[in-house]
């Protein structure tokens, strides 16, 4: 079995809401289940700022699944949500889920790339994702603590989860 980290974002109807229901139904995905889930994060947007803050976690599981199984089943969690896709790239969205890590793979399929592109300059992965996996050694980009080390925190705010 795999060990795989997801990050979960959200910045309309309820962010906080969102991101608490997802990982929810995260670990009722077949052949999944779920090991920890981060705190909450709030930050700026990446990308327009002409949207909300942002809500982020990062969960770890482990399943069976392969990798464009699992993918489909984040998409049709984020279908679920009211997801519209095919908006501007980086722009509002009431949930997305990330595949940031799946075990030691390196991906690179038109419809799936892992470790997740920017992974390593996104404060709002790295930093819940260090929180539950402080050790990790991110296949192809080096130690999780030297990431963060590079990684400047600012603006970036562990909330409540309720
Ligand atoms: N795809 C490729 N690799 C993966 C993967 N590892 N996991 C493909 C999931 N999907 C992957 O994604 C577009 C396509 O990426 C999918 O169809 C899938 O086949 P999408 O979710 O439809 O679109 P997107 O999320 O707008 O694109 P992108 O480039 O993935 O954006 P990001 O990187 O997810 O960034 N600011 C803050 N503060 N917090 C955020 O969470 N998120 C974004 C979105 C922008 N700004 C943000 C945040
Ligand atoms: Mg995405």
């Amino acid at each position: 079995m795999d060990t795989i980290y997801i990050g979960i974002g959200s910045n309309l109807n309820d962010p906080i809401q969102q991101v608490n229901m997802a990982i929810e139904e995260l670990g009722q995905i077949d052949d999944t289940e779920m090991l920890r889930s981060s705190g909450l994060y709030r930050s700026a947007p990446l990308g327009s700022a002409d949207q909300p803050d942002y809500i982020n976690a990062v969960c770890a599981l482990i399943t069976r699944a392969e990798p464009i199984e699992l993918l489909d089943n984040l998409q049709n969690i984020e279908h679920q949500h009211g997801r519209v896709r095919g908006g501007e790239q980086w722009g509002p969205r009431t949930l997305d889920l990330d595949i940031l890590l799946f075990g030691d793979k390196i991906i690179n399929f038109d419809r799936l790339i892992i470790p997740h592109s920017g992974l390593d300059q996104r404060s709002f992965v790295l930093y819940p994702l260090y929180e539950i996996a402080p050790d990790l050694d991110v296949p192809g980009l080096g130690l999780l603590q030297t990431l963060i080390a590079a990684c400047d925190q600012a603006g970036l705010e562990r909330i409540n989860k309720a």
